[in-house]
């Protein structure tokens, strides 16, 4: 079947948002020129407040890798992008091709194709490049990316900039050769395997010398590190100086996910990941140097949807060939969506603005408050419209009385789906309440009765009044409510663990 041409949406690419600011990084980018905005607008990864509207999708078309992390059992995906423990379909550059080309037909938001695995992208060079030429040429309104753990990214430069790919993350874990010996135990280089120190050197040097390569040409560089306490976590901080020393436009710190089940190296041996706070702890502490992600999903190297959603399961190739796809019909839908998308955001932008200088004067009237945390529940768009029981995901705010800030994002079980227990004897609410502890509220569109007393009990106040509100305005109007109802003054409510 030939596949037609998705033509730009002038909507995508005129930058629909461009006075965007959102929470965290969408603050940060609000500085940037216009034609970095441009960029990343509707790039789910690279703005927070994109992340949304707009969906990425990935194509495993890379199953070779040219190095050996010790978080990585090679029959899963690279777990420089992936959640340890998944295991995704190889496909051909043409199989990759068709997939994308359904997708995009049959949602409209996905605006970014990702190659981040199951190995690594350029250790498979034609395989990637053969899926990213044909795609530059049939779905030119389509940004494309690459993910790398930066081995062979030097001499992938001018191959990259070929094929207009805006957009590569290098996962750099460290600049010192020392802390690399701890995470690397090899790598495949000059035909043949270099451990240790030097393999550590090597790479590190790779990788380096590729970020000031891209940032040279005005590819847009994220780094992605995995956050190994006690290993790498208090070089982190360096980390992030180094590489936005070198031009490096995001920072986005992953924790460590290392289960003895997964086979890794750091399973087995028992290495802790960091919990949420310690997390959070470092990317603050990085934050006044960089642009820090927060809402990454560590998502498979075949994943589909908006972030933290996965809808591969509707696109695999048996799939694919029954649908029956009135191309050119689709691709007008595309930019349909993308133009009202473009609408919501700037009229959501206009009211944020008044918004923000109203809460200025007020805030100068007003006593100081500690800060809040709270969860949402959300499907998506911005807004409340998630019931508490069916959510697998929260998102965290912290709410200041000046400001409201994304901090990232909690998984749990879907409390709905979640049976009695949920394996190790945890219910799947009690697991729900352990996610998210530190929270005072959590902000659904329904919350049904059976939860609600657990929850009061262990400090988290659910609350399902705010439904269909945008979830900003929501999480500053119920920290109002409790700052006039004086439970802002005092220390907040030490929470239990759940039974
Ligand atoms: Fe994919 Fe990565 Fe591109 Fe995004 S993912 S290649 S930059 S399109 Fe995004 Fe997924 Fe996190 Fe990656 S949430 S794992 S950061
Ligand atoms: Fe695994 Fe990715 Fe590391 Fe390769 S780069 S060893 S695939 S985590």
């Amino acid at each position: 079947m030939d596949l037609p041409v998705i033509n730009a949406s002038p909507a995508a690419s005129s930058g629909g948002c461009d006075s965007h600011s959102c929470g965290s990084t969408g603050d940060q980018l609000s500085h940037l020129p216009e034609h970095i905005r441009a960029k990343v607008h509707n790039h789910p990864c690279y703005s927070e407040q994109a992340h949304h509207y707009f969906a990425r999708m990935h194509v495993a078309v890379a199953p070779a890798c040219n190095i050996q992390c010790h978080y990585c059992n090679r029959k899963y995906d690279c777990s420089n992008e992936s959640r340890p423990g998944v295991v995704s379909e190889v496909l051909t550059p043409a199989q990759a091709v068709k997939k994308v080309m359904a997708v995009a037909a049959n949602i409209p938001q996905m605006t970014v194709l990702g190659i981040a695995g199951p190995g690594d992208p350029l250790a498979n060079p034609e395989r990637t490049f053969a899926t990213f030429r044909e795609l530059s040429e049939k779905a030119p309104d389509i940004k494309l990316c690459v993910s790398t753990n930066g081995l062979s990214l030097p001499e992938s430069v001018e191959e990259l900039c070929k094929h207009n790919i805006d957009h590569v993350t290098i996962t750099i874990n460290c600049v010192d050769p020392d802390v690399g010996a701890k995470i690397y135990p090899w790598v495949f280089w000059n035909n043949k395997r270099v451990t240790g120190r030097e393999a550590a050197e090597i790479l590190i040097a790779q990788q380096q010398k590729g970020l000031e390569m891209l940032t040279a040409r005005g590819i847009l560089v994220k780094v992605n590190s995995v956050m190994i306490p006690g290993i790498n976590d208090e070089h982190l901080a360096e980390v992030s100086k180094v590489v936005k020393a070198k031009g490096a436009f995001l920072h986005n710190v992953m924790p460590l996910i290392a289960e003895p089940e997964h086979g890794t190296f750091y399973g087995l041996m028992g290495q802790p990941g960091p919990t949420h706070e310690e997390l959070q702890k470092l990317q603050d502490a990085c934050a006044g140097d960089m642009n820090m992600m927060r809402h990454c999903r560590q998502c498979r190297a075949d994943a589909v949807g908006m972030l933290g959603e996965d809808r591969g399961q509707e696109f695999t190739l048996d799939k694919i060939e029954d649908m029956e796809i009135d191309y050119p019909a689709a691709m007008v839908k595309r930019a349909e969506v993308h133009a009202q998308i473009a609408r919501e955001l700037e009229i959501k932008e206009q009211a944020k603005s008044a918004k923000l200088e109203l809460v200025s004067i007020q805030s100068q009237k007003k006593p100081e408050a500690r800060p809040v945390l709270m969860a949402v529940a959300t499907k998506g768009g911005g807004v409340i419209n998630e019931h508490f029981g069916h959510a697998s995901e929260f998102l965290i705010y912290e709410a200041t009385g000046i400001d409201v800030r994304f901090i990232g994002h909690r998984k749990t079980t879907p409390y709905c789906e979640g049976g009695d227990t949920c394996g190790d004897g945890e219910s799947a609410l009690d697991r729900t309440i352990r996610e998210l502890s530190g929270c005072e509220v959590v902000l659904c569109s329904k919350v049904g009765y059976e939860p609600w007393g657990p929850l009061e009990a262990a400090g988290i106040q659910p609350n399902g009044e705010h439904a269909m509100e945008a979830i900003e305005d929501a999480v500053a109007a119920v920290y109002e409510e409790m700052r006039a109802a004086g439970k802002l003054d005092v220390k907040p409510v030490v929470q239990r663990k759940a039974a």
